[in-house]
Parts: structure tokens; sequence; C-alpha cells
């Protein structure tokens, strides 16, 4: 079975990361398959019906979507539920689901206005393939310019995605009750904190993450300050802990 479970993903992808974080909970093996930028779409809308990643194979089914990706899981693997058995805190954890996963468009739009152009974000995005570097050489302009104009890299966008990226990590602190061990509801880990900490990952690029690729030496003071103020704060101590505390990792 695990042969066919297939997680169709880039490597950086936030999103791809919660559907991975999930599986790896579960303790259900997989196999990793990262689709090229741009080239993915041929994949995803003829096989899923969507234009992104990440999408699971599961035997037969193709699924697209982390968020429908997650209730399958938890509809047909059910077991270590990441959904709680009371009804009041299920929907708790249904509405955090969502609200983290439009979050998480904020998390990306703001980090990459603050990197993109920098030759390590295109090494982690890319380095992960098996491509001649001639080839890596010609597709960075074009996926820095596809990734620019996609998830709209520009000042205003980019300012307004702060203001609701620090939304998000506001509604962590208030679940959390600015305690860092609190998961974001009840005794612990839902699908909720998955959202939530995998969403917000790139911004705290926790150690091993593939995220964790920039030298801090190397960035503007400006932003250096700023990324050790998210640090700094619960919400960001929360997502490091979830990191060191529940992110376990399944043999793929
Ligand atoms: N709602 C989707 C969002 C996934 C998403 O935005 N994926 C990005 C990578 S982080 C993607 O595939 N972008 C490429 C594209 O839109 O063509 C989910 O939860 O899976």
């Amino acid at each position: 079975m695990s042969e066919q479970r297939v997680v169709y993903q880039f490597p950086i992808s936030h999103y791809c990361e919660k559907t991975r974080w999930q599986l790896d909970h579960k303790g259900m093996p997989y196999q990793i398959r990262n689709l090229l930028p741009g080239a993915h779409r041929l994949f995803t809308r003829t096989r899923a019906g969507v234009n992104t990643l990440p999408v699971l194979r599961d035997g037969k089914r193709l699924i697209g979507d982390s968020t429908r990706i997650a209730y399958y899981l938890e509809k047909y693997y059910p077991q270590v539920s990441l959904l709680p058995a009371d009804s009041a805190a299920r929907q708790q954890v249904i509405e955090l689901e969502q609200q983290f996963d439009r979050y998480g468009v904020h998390v990306r739009r703001w980090i990459y206005g603050q990197l993109l152009g920098r030759p390590e974000v295109m090494r982690a995005m890319l380095g992960p393939y098996r491509l001649p570097g001639v080839v890596k050489k010609i597709l960075v302009p074009v996926i820095e310019q596809g990734v620019a104009q996609l998830y709209r890299i520009r000042p205003e966008p980019v300012a307004q995605s702060q203001v609701r990226m620090e939304e998000g990590l506001a509604l962590i602190e208030a679940r959390i009750q600015g305690d860092p061990e609190r998961y974001l509801v009840g005794e612990q880990l839902t699908l909720a904190d998955i959202a939530a900490a995998s969403l917000y990952g790139p911004l705290l690029a926790p150690a091993g993450t593939p995220w964790d690729f920039m030298d801090e030496n190397d960035l503007p003071a400006g932003v250096v300050a700023q990324l050790h103020a998210y640090r700094d704060r619960p919400a960001g101590q929360w997502v490091l802990r979830r990191y060191e505390k529940d992110r376990r990792v399944t043999a793929a």
C-alpha cells in the first residue's frame, strides 16, 4: 500500500508540509515526488482537478488540496485521530484549520516579500530536483518571476499580508493563553495545531525543516530584527515547540 501512497509536492511548500506532518503523525508511510513548478499543473489539473500542490495518491485515489486530504485521511485512517471526539471541540478545530489555511497565504507572501531574489531561496526550491545545472540556471529567473506574479509579491500586498499574518500570530496566542506548551484546542495535538504550525513554519524556520536555509548574516538588519521579534513572541515559541515536540517523521 505504501508504495502506492505518494505525496506530490514542492519541497519548500508549507501546504505540502501540512500533509506530510499529518501522514507522519499517523505513522503512514508514503513516497515523495517533487513536481516542477509550472509544469505541475499538467498533472494536478488532469489528475486531481486542482492547480496546487500537495496532491495525495492513495492507491487508486488522487486527492488535491491539503484540507481535503486532511479530511480524507481522518475519514479513512482514523487511527491516531487529529479530530476531537467532542463535537464542540471538533468544530473549533475545523474552524481553526480553515483560518490558518487562509493565514498560510499571507505568511508565504510576506516571506517571499523579504527573500525572493536571493539565491538561497532558489537553491532550497530547486536543490532536491535532479536537473542539470544549466537547466536550473534557465529556470531560476522564470520561476522567480512566476512566483512574484502568482503570489503578488509587491510592496503593498506584502505589507497587507504582514498585518494578516500577525493576526494569525495573535490568534495562536489567544488560544494558548500565551503558553507555548499548550495546544490550540484541548490537551493534545489536532489538525488545527498541524495547520497553524506548518503554515507558520516558513516564518520560524525550525531546525531541520526545508525553510532552515538562510544565514541571518546575509539578511538586512531590519528583516533579522523582525524575524527575531516573531521568534521571541509566544506564538513563535509555540511553532518551534510544536516542531520540537510533535513533529515526528516516518520513513518515506
Ligand atoms: N488550498 C491549497 C493551497 C496549496 C498551495 O497554495 N500550494 C502552492 C504551493 S505552497 C502551489 O501549489 N502553488 C502553485 C500554483 O498555484 O500553481 C491547499 O491547502 O492545498
